[in-house]
């Protein structure tokens, strides 16, 4: 079951013409000549579809919070900022057919009563930005953007910005701050941009992938949405698979299918490269708690685990992880999990705003300790100091980037103590270039 994808691989996919030849654009027709803006959210609703950025709020309900005051605009801004380690659907669907998103942000502008939108694009992928800018100016010629959009009387124009080059500027608010031309650094919330977000005026941010899949449900019908998929996790899902397995790649996968499946089914990922065999799984992104391989295929109470939101998190952050954006990272027994922890903290560290001291310092003591145990310096209690920092960050700061930067150091703890231990007592293994220890 293909939503975004299907004709992801047709020749010329990424030209107006080719992308109406196969489908493109029925949505933006049937939206703005026979349904009201009301009537299109009511379908987003029905469909169930959450956030796809990673925190898999209802689209729907997002929607409905937006502030509809008289004489504010209002605006639709897409977050294509991706810059999640391990997570790289958005670029490769706007690469590959840039008038998806352009019809899913048409599509959703006139549900919301937007008239300026914007697409904010991780500002590393000037070639997306061009290609973006390309098929806007196609979908202009076309009557498809600017004023009286086929005659319908409703008017759009959308604007592609080039992010600010952080992993920071992904945050909603940190975003909407870049737009307008400012340093991004996250606002506390509330007020959420629903209320006050671009210029304070009321905005809906949401992912390329959430915008994208508008257009299929207005041309199919929310509750045949809602039929794929399982209990809260409707619809189909990209996800960015990378590491050890035979076929990295992007997949679009109906949720529910079984984890096992998506690692080892032909369809999918193929399975672990040739003589290894499967260590451990971060399933949404570097944000996410890592789980071993015991834990990733089976729930704990021994049910295969699902690729649903529920199915994922089952256990809480004790025995479970999280969908997240899904960056499917897998790892097989050669990898080393302390080198791996250390290399996320050094992000996180690295990408901190600075704003509070909890992130600010936080992921500096992390990525500082963190280097020690892999370079041989470490000592027995740093492994309880790391839990105890991890603590002291997560719900004390201004946005998730804290909590994105402790979760993954407590989760590789919990799971792979004896390697962090391991570490610590064997310092004459290590090397010059922090040495990537493995279990003996
Ligand atoms: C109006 C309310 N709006 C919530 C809106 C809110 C936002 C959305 C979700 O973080 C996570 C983070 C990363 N009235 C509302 C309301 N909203 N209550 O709903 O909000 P929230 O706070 O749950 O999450 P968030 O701030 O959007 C996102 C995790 O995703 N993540 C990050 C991935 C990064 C990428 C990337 O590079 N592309 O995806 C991965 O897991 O850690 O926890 O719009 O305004 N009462
Ligand atoms: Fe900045 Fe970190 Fe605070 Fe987020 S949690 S606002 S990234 S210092």
């Amino acid at each position: 079951m293909k939503i975004l994808t299907e004709h992801i691989d047709v020749q010329g996919i990424d030209t107006i013409d080719v992308f109406r030849k196969n489908g493109g654009y029925k949505a933006v027709e049937k939206a703005l000549k026979t349904m009201t803006p009301d009537e299109v959210t009511e379908e987003v609703k029905k469909s169930g579809i959450r956030g796809r950025g990673g925190a898999g709020f209802p689209m729907g309900m997002k929607w409905s919070f937006l502030a509809k005051p008289e004489g504010i605009p209002r605006y639709l801004v897409c977050n294509a900022d991706e810059s999640e380690p391990g997570t790289f659907k958005d670029h490769y669907l706007m690469m590959k057919s840039p008038h998806t998103l352009i019809e899913g942000m048409i599509v959703s502008s006139y549900a919301l009563g937007a008239n300026t939108s914007y697409i904010y694009v991780r500002g590393e992928l000037m070639y997306v930005v061009n290609i973006l800018e390309k098929a806007i100016q196609e979908a202009y010629d076309k009557g498809l953007l600017g004023k009286n959009i086929l005659g319908s009387g409703y008017d759009l124009d959308l604007f592609v910005q080039p992010g600010g080059g952080a992993y920071i500027c992904g945050e909603e608010t940190a975003l909407l701050e870049s737009l307008e031309g400012k340093r991004g650094n996250p606002r506390n919330k509330p007020p959420f941009p629903a209320v006050k977000g671009l210029w304070q005026c009321p905005t809906v941010v949401n992912n390329v992938e959430s915008i994208s899949a508008t257009s299929w449900i207005i041309n199919n019908g929310g509750d045949e949405y809602a039929k794929i998929g399982i209990g809260r996790s409707t619809g189909t899902k990209l996800i960015s698979a990378s590491g050890h397995v035979r076929k990295p790649g992007v997949y679009e996968i109906p949720l529910g299918i079984t984890v096992e499946d998506f690692i080892y089914a032909d369809e999918w990922c193929g399975g672990i490269r040739d003589g290894h065999k499967l260590k451990a799984v971060v399933a949404g992104g570097s944000s996410v708690p890592i789980l071993p391989a015991e834990l990733i295929l089976k729930t704990a109470n021994g049910e295969n685990r699902l690729m649903t939101y529920e199915s994922l998190s089952d256990g809480g952050f004790i025995t479970g992880t999280m969908l997240g954006s899904g960056g499917f990272v897998v790892m097989d027994e050669t990898t080393c999990i302390v080198h791996n922890t250390l290399t996320f903290g050094r992000f996180y560290h690295h990408e901190s705003c600075g704003q509070c001291s909890p992130c600010r310092e936080g992921t500096g003591w992390m990525d500082k300790v963190l280097y020690r145990i892999e370079h041989g310096k470490g000592r027995q209690e740093d492994i309880d100091l790391l839990v105890d920092v991890a603590k002291k960050i997560e719900g004390n700061t201004i946005c998730p980037l804290g909590e994105a930067a402790s979760w993954p150091v407590a989760a590789a703890i919990r799971h792979f103590r004896d390697e962090f231990e391991w570490h610590i007592k064997h310092p004459e293994k290590a090397t010059q270039k922090g040495a990537v220890f493995m279990r003996e």
